[in-house]
């Protein structure tokens, strides 16, 4: 070979080299975020009324998690969870933003925190760092509403993501007949008669369509199915009908056909991703950022949004992608996971110092291991449906701490799920361990927490 021949050949070499190292292998990642959206709303978890073919294969189709918890029990602190990987407890954004004013109630709540931090790398933010195009679609209710100069730096694009479609400072629809167009939000064009989850899942598959060929994260976090409950009138007939024709556990047409609205969003993903090739490509993760209002939607669990007990913050978990076998796991797992987990599914080296309290479920979910022995923990010092409360979770007893009086509630969520049975004053022992155990995180996370409150009146407590 001439010497030029064999230095174009070099040359060549490289550049299919630098190529490969530039562009490795990354499977896409789809993360479909419900809000509100209840354990129980499913077909496949218990909904004899409600019709979801689609989220219900997917499920199927890979490891179904049922003891897959939110962070929080309302919206902000879990959304912050999932793309940091850190307890609300730590990162002080503790409540949803800006959360409820109980001037009188017997606790001050303490000074929270209504953004995520610059300093801390955010899962969207480590994707891209690997060469992934990243797109947030929907909801996103972490803009810090109370420091208006600093609102500009907390949309969606300068936290990791290359565009924000319909994210802002909301934590629904501006108001009533808002799922419906005139949308009102970011980068959303929209027409006379256009229903909000249409419409984003056309941005949805059309940024799929543009980017199938580089590895993409598609944060797909939708309004529904937060009040207002708004549906197609279709839909909305057919469940009418429906509900005429037999006895059903659920009783809401156009709930239902929010759901439906819903299904078909995950179905048109899926679809899409089939028809660019990419469906056995793609991570696909499905899951709620905190329980249903109303327990009706929670599968049989105590409580529902904004409460201490299992119905706010036991959510559908299901992990979907390569290598990853339908099955079902009972381990307690949590939203701050989704962080290590999606790295390490993208052979990408974890960030412990960032995703400080989520573990890799990738054992879990291809099979290969167990995860270390640990505990899940809530901290949420605020006043909502519940009074201010600590929970922690280890093993198949939950203790929660209320902050007001003290008051502890021990249960065993396998033997009693529906937590009816307080076992606090039958098991000091267990309990004691729990609230230790408990402490020493709140310590160790600097959780803050709410003090004596100066102004308190029980007459005006609930105001
Ligand atoms: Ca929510």
């Amino acid at each position: 070979m001439n010497p030029k021949k064999a230095g174009y050949l070099t040359l060549a070499l490289l550049a299919v080299t630098h190529l490969v190292q530039a562009n490795p292998e990354r499977p896409n990642v789809v993360f479909f975020l419900v809000d509100d959206f209840g354990w129980g709303a499913l077909s496949s978890s218990g909904s004899k009324f409600h019709e979801t073919p689609n989220i219900d294969k997917l499920a199927a189709s890979g490891m179904s998690f049922t003891n897959g918890y939110a962070a929080c029990t309302v919206c902000s602190p879990s959304r912050a969870a999932i793309l940091t990987g850190c307890y609300p407890g730590r990162t002080h954004l503790t409540d949803w933003i800006d959360g409820h004013k109980r001037p009188f109630a017997k606790l001050r709540v303490p000074d929270w925190n209504m953004k995520m931090e610059h300093e801390r790398i955010l899962l969207p933010e480590a994707l891209k760092e690997l060469g992934y195009a990243t797109s947030f679609i929907g909801k996103w209710h972490l803009l810090p509403i109370n420091e208006k100069e600093l609102m500009k730096d907390h949309f969606p694009e300068s936290h990791g993501f290359d565009q924000n479609i319909g994210g802002r400072e909301w934590g629904q629809p501006k108001g009533r007949g808002q799922y419906f167009h005139p949308f009102d939000m970011p980068n959303v064009t929209s027409k006379e008669g256009d229903y909000l989850t249409d419409r984003l899942t056309d941005y949805a598959v059309d940024f799929i369509d543009q980017k199938q060929n580089d590895p993409f994260f598609l944060y797909f976090s939708y309004y529904t199915v937060h009040w207002p409950i708004e549906a197609k009138p279709e839909l909305i007939k057919k469940y009418e009908e429906k509900l005429k024709a037999g006895k059903f556990n659920h009783t809401k047409p156009a709930y239902a056909a929010m759901v439906q609205s819903l299904d078909e969003s995950v179905g048109r993903v899926l679809d899409k991703l089939k028809e660019v090739g990419q469906a056995d490509n793609t991570i696909v993760i499905f899951t709620g950022d905190n329980g249903a209002v109303g327990t009706n939607y929670c599968g049989g669990l105590r409580g529902a949004k904004a409460y201490s007990h299992e119905g706010g913050v036991r959510e559908p978990f299901f992990i979907a992608g390569p290598g990853i076998e339908p099955g079902t796991s009972d381990v307690p797992v949590i939203s701050t996971d989704f962080y290590p987990t999606i790295l390490d599914l993208v052979s990408a080296p974890l960030k412990d110092e960032q995703h400080e309290d989520g573990v890799s479920l990738k054992p879990l979910l291809l099979q290969t291991g167990r995860l270390q022995d640990r505990s899940l923990f809530w901290h949420y010092p605020h006043y909502h449906r519940t009074t201010p409360y600590g929970a922690i979770r280890n093993g198949d007893y939950k203790l929660i701490e209320f902050f007001e009086d003290g008051a502890l509630e021990l249960y065993n969520l396998v033997e009693d799920p529906a937590e009816e049975t307080n076992l606090a004053d039958t098991m000091p022992e267990k309990a004691a361990i729990l609230l230790e155990e408990l402490e020493q995180w709140r310590t160790n996370v600097e959780a803050q927490l709410p003090t004596p409150n100066p102004n308190y009146d029980p007459a005006l407590a609930d105001q």
